[in-house]
């Protein structure tokens, strides 16, 4: 089943998915191998796969090693064109929505296109709604892009739904890798009133409660990455929080 239909179907289930991130240039193949077993036994639903600014010709060997040792899907989570790998599974066809930067809204999806095209990955249309966690993120300066204020979730809710109302198939909320505050619970709650496309949520995640909080008001999906590179145990707990929220 492709990534679209299991999470529309986990929702349907009333079921919370699990996405780890993993930025290439964090680990090393050692470290990857840990995660990849770890998360094999704790039933990690997916890896989010990319970062904005890879330093580090890792990607090929990476997604070798994940595909050879495990069933977790790989879904590329790129920062720019030259991220796209046909060995992964799917890839978020990622429109800064909440950013004015026409490259990141159309420009880059011009050059990739023939790329996807040719290539057998799964293509997800995904509004990413870039939101102020409290810091500077790599990913805003990269984007050149000015996050939505936290506390403006009037702003967030209509963003979401003008990517709905365009067609996108998911809405992906981030406060940015390494946020210090995750996307707020009240922001959340409002956008997922809304829309009715799934929601993902990131960004500045470091406990089970946190995460836990998040699919309690609203995301579908969370995605957490630092807190794991960091401490490889919070990997069973985050899941077991995650996985423990029902409708
Ligand atoms: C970033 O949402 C992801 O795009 C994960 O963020 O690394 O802060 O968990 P963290």
């Amino acid at each position: 089943m492709n990534f679209q239909a299991s999470l529309t179907n986990s929702i349907k289930e009333g079921n919370k998915r699990f996405a780890i991130l993993i930025d290439p240039d964090k680990y090393t193949l050692d470290r990857l191998k840990r995660l990849i077993k770890v998360s094999s036994k704790s039933g990690v639903d997916y890896f989010f796969f990319g970062g904005s600014l890879l330093t580090r010709d890792q990607q090929e060997l990476f997604l070798t090693q994940i595909k050879e040792s495990c069933n977790i899907p790989v879904i590329l989570f790129p920062g720019n064109h030259f991220q796209i790998n046909a060995k992964a599974d799917g890839i978020l066809f990622l429109s800064l929505i909440s950013g004015r930067n026409p490259e990141l809204l159309i420009g880059n999806h011009v050059v990739a296109a023939p790329y996807l095209k040719a290539i057998k990955l799964e293509v997800i249309p995904t509004g990413y709604l870039l939101v102020d966690g409290g810091n500077r993120t790599t990913v805003a300066y990269m984007s050149n892009t000015d996050p939505i204020p936290s506390e403006k979730s009037e702003i967030a809710v209509c963003t979401a739904l003008a990517g709905e109302l365009l067609g996108l198939k998911l809405i992906y909320m981030d406060a940015g890798s390494g946020a210090t505050n995750p996307v707020p619970l009240s922001m959340i709650k409002q956008v997922k009133k809304y829309i009715t496309i799934p929601l993902v949520v990131g960004g500045g995640i470091r406990t089970p409660l946190q995460a836990e909080k998040a699919c309690q008001s609203g995301a579908d999906l969370v995605v957490v990455g630092n807190a794991i590179e960091e401490d490889i145990k919070l990997v069973p707990t985050l899941s077991d929080a995650i996985h423990g929220v029902s409708r």
